[in-house]
């Protein structure tokens, strides 16, 4: 460890911490704009200065690791001043758009402008004339509010490795670009949303659908339905100041109702579909070798993406099940439509998602309109949820806990879990036991630790009566690779593969850390949603996907049986490289 003062407050940690973090253990925060959490010091705002006493320097508190003796002083008012200067630069390149902005309200870069007391608009103010590119139906770059931090730059190659984001030019004119300068839709971009979550400003943002949304309910034609997914329920709460991790499922449903949704349905349902479908398949292939291995999972729209556009020869290693949000979609514009006497074509379907690539997947093939219909026709946000409470005026805190509507709705424990990485494997695993040796796991042996964590790339053996199972779980794009290597070069020599079953989720932490969800991102936060998920699933009376009363319903009264007919039409898709 080293030891060292930061105003004047005696601090002691691990060998190599930057002073930033230094500081934020003594419970100092020094801005920046540059440096999140997640990725690594690019030093490059220059707000985070500090005075090292005795030397004269001013070192950047993000990339100065912090030495045994230093006397840091992170505040007076010559820095206030310089942090001051540095901001009405940024703001001098910046356009004064705040109250159209995307992030109003929750702009980095507007906080600090008023934190700073910016009160004067800046003398000169020269902003290129960037056009937008809203070429991806995800993601919108708005070039004029790059700041240059590089924050988007590094997520995307450094953490997801797919590189669709880059510098371009240089000096004064130097902004994050599509490489190569084309779309962002000719780019390799998988709309995983992991720059617009990073983004400080509103230089990337979602699309933002709300207004769809809004004019599908005043119209009279429209019978409104929606599904929420696992991970918002524990997310949405952090817009309304409730902690990461709080549960907030039965408020949710209330809101939708007093909406005018017609009926609220949870997609916590259809992963347990899914569920019943993607075990049914694996079992398939485990036991009767019908199909490749490893069967890897496929309800993550930008690593079902990636793989077409990288990892193609993985194709038929592919789960055909649908994801839970499709096959909600079908669900109600087909079974539930015909149960109530209800024109299929008036049937409006509303999913709620923490990522902004399910606004991509809805219409990713033909496959994805297996009720003759778009089986979803929009995608909101977690955010974009948060706004469209905040527009409705309806006092969201103050609501009671309400059910979601009695079909398409119930969920077991292993439906939820589907939001945290780890939680399809689990919840797989779980059916897949019960497949092949008919009795359900009982006590500790239904939860799957190995496969749970934050850890970028996760193995397990799972032993089904004396057959071993072994998994593999990958999250954040950038851990896939090695986990696919390896089952390649199994493959060329002809070894034994050292996986049967892989999961991956493209965002790390999975869902919960969707490219959707409150900003503010960090692994503590992603730890305490991910808690929440598994908190409920504890919670939950009936912990088996195949054991959901409805799920058995629905199979009886319509889907006949797992990988049956029908369920191949409405349930199941490809994939193209
Ligand atoms: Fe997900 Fe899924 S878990 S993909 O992470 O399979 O988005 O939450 O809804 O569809 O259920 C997301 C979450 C989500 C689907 C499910
Ligand atoms: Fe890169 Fe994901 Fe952003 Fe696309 S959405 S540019 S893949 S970080």
């Amino acid at each position: 460890t080293v030891k060292a003062t930061i105003d004047g407050q005696p601090v002691e940690v691990p060998y190599g911490t930057s002073i930033l973090d230094a500081a934020r253990q003594a419970f100092i925060k020094i801005p920046t704009l540059c440096k999140h959490q997640d990725l690594p010091a690019t030093a490059a705002c220059g707000l985070c200065i500090v005075k090292l006493q005795g030397s004269g320097k001013l070192p950047r508190a993000c990339a100065t690791p912090l030495e045994d003796g230093m006397e840091i002083v992170t505040q007076d008012h010559e820095l206030t001043e310089i942090r001051r200067s540095v901001i009405e630069l940024i703001l001098s390149n910046h356009p004064n758009e705040c109250l159209s902005c995307g992030r109003n309200g929750n702009c980095e870069l507007q906080s600090l402008a008023a934190d700073f007391g910016i009160r004067q608009d800046v003398i000169k103010r020269t902003v290129r004339d960037l056009p937008c590119d809203n070429s991806n139906g995800s993601i919108v770059l708005d070039f004029r509010k790059c700041i240059k931090c590089g924050r988007c730059v590094t997520v995307c190659q450094e953490v997801q490795n797919v590189w669709a984001l880059s510098f371009l030019e240089r000096g004064i004119n130097t902004r994050m670009a599509p490489a190569g300068d084309i779309t962002l839709a000719e780019s390799p971009c998988i709309k995983c949303g992991q720059c617009a979550a990073h983004c400080p400003t509103g230089a990337i943002v979602e699309r933002d659908d709300v207004s769809i949304v809004w004019d599908a309910l005043a119209d009279p034609d429209k019978y409104c339905t929606v599904q929420i997914a696992p991970s918002v329920r524990v997310a949405l709460g952090e817009e309304f100041g409730y902690p990461p991790g709080t549960n907030l499922t039965k408020k949710i449903y209330a809101f939708m109702r007093r909406l005018g949704f017609k009926a609220v349905f949870d997609t916590n349902f259809s992963a347990d579909l899914t569920i019943v479908e993607e075990a049914s398949e694996f079992v398939e292939r485990f036991v009767h070798g019908k199909g490749e291995l490893p069967l890897i999972t496929s309800c993550c729209p930008s690593w079902t993406d990636f793989m077409e556009k990288k990892h193609y020869d993985f194709i038929d290693n592919f789960s055909t099940a649908k994801s839970p949000q499709q096959m909600l979609g079908v669900m109600a514009k087909t079974y539930f439509a015909k149960k109530n006497k209800i024109d299929p074509a008036k049937v409006y379907q509303v999913s709620i998602m923490p990522c902004t690539a399910k606004k991509y997947e809805l219409e990713r093939t033909d496959e994805m309109m297996a009720s003759g219909f778009h089986d979803v026709d929009v995608v909101l946000t977690t955010r974009e949820l948060a706004r469209l409470i905040k527009q409705s005026g309806i006092d969201f805190k103050a609501l009671p806990d309400e059910d979601a509507d009695s079909i398409l709705g119930e969920y077991s424990g292993a439906g939820t879990i589907f939001g945290a990485t780890g939680g399809v494997m689990e919840a797989a695993l779980r059916t897949a036991y019960f497949y092949v040796t008919g009795e359900n796991l009982t006590g500790k042996a239904i939860d799957f630790e190995s496969v749970r964590g934050l850890q970028g790339v996760k193995e397990g053996t799972i032993d089904i009566k004396g057959t071993k199972v072994r998994v593999a779980v990958a999250h954040g794009l950038g851990n896939v690779e090695a986990v696919l290597n390896k089952v390649r070069a199994a493959r060329e020599k002809g070894e034994e593969l050292p996986y049967h079953f892989i999961e991956v989720m493209a965002c790390p932490g999975g869902c919960i850390g969707g490219g959707g969800q409150p900003y503010g991102v960090s692994d503590e936060v992603r730890r305490q949603r991910i808690a929440g998920l598994y908190a409920d699933d504890r919670d939950c009376a009936v912990r088996f996907s195949h054991e959901n009363p409805e799920i058995k319903r629905i199979y009886a009264e319509f889907l006949e049986k797992p990988l049956s007919h029908r369920a191949h039409e409405l349930l199941h898709t490809n994939y193209t490289p």
